[in-house]
């Protein structure tokens, strides 16, 4: 089936679907949405996705939006790896680590939200107090819920749902300056994820723009 991915580099949730789709070893063509263009915003991209966010990805004649429906339904077309513990409770407890990341961290720092910050009056600074602070009180109840079941990866030692969604959260981080010293679980598993060529490949300095021109 072919497989294109509506996408921006340096989104996070771009980058999770980026690391599913290399996990399960699927091939897909990438059509970059410029977000610092709006182009996100604009009439083309709304037609097939009218919420306006990527990443969006359309199989055959199908279009998926929300990078965790992607996930998802990757996870139900191609089983292998899976991304959830086959025990209910597990996979409860892996869906509520990333959901975590996509639905309690994420939306409060994304473009969006920053820029609507911004035409409020809120400065540079003020903006990278409220990315920070969100992400620090996020980030300290993931590491919170993970740490006793986690091993190598977020739970146990078999990367899942949690590690993509946390390894594009800790790389926004680190982008915005986050201090990430309290969160030894997390870091650990990040570390173990990022050396995995999955992970590494769908990483924003592989796909940006200037390394795709060389
Ligand atoms: N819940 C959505 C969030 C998607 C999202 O927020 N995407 C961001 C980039 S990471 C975006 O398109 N932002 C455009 C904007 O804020 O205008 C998902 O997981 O796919």
């Amino acid at each position: 089936m072919e497989l294109t991915l509506f996408d921006y580099y340096r989104s996070s949730a771009s980058y999770r679907v980026r690391i599913a789709l290399n996990l399960k070893g699927a091939k897909y063509d990438r059509v970059p949405v410029n977000l610092l263009e709006s182009e996100q915003q604009g009439e083309a991209y709304r037609a097939r996705n009218p919420q306006g966010f990527v990443p969006m990805i359309e199989a055959g004649g199908t279009r998926i939006a929300q990078s965790l429906a992607i996930i998802d339904w990757l996870d139900a077309t191609l089983p292998a790896p899976a991304f959830y513990p086959a025990d209910a409770e597990e996979r409860a407890h892996v869906l509520a680590l990333a959901l975590t990341v996509a639905c309690d961290i994420h939306p409060l720092n994304n473009l969006r939200v920053l820029k609507h910050l911004s035409a409020m009056g809120i400065d540079q600074a003020g903006r990278d107090e409220w990315y920070r602070h969100w992400v620090r009180e996020g980030l300290a109840g993931l590491e919170a819920m993970a740490a006793p079941r986690a091993g190598r990866f977020l739970f146990g030692d078999t990367v899942t749902a949690a590690d993509i969604c946390l390894v594009p959260q800790l790389y926004n981080a680190r982008r915005f300056e986050v201090v990430l010293d309290a969160f030894p679980t997390l870091l650990r598993a990040d570390a173990a994820a990022t050396t995995l060529e999955p992970f590494a490949a769908a990483h924003p300095d592989r796909v940006a723009p200037e390394a795709a021109s060389g």
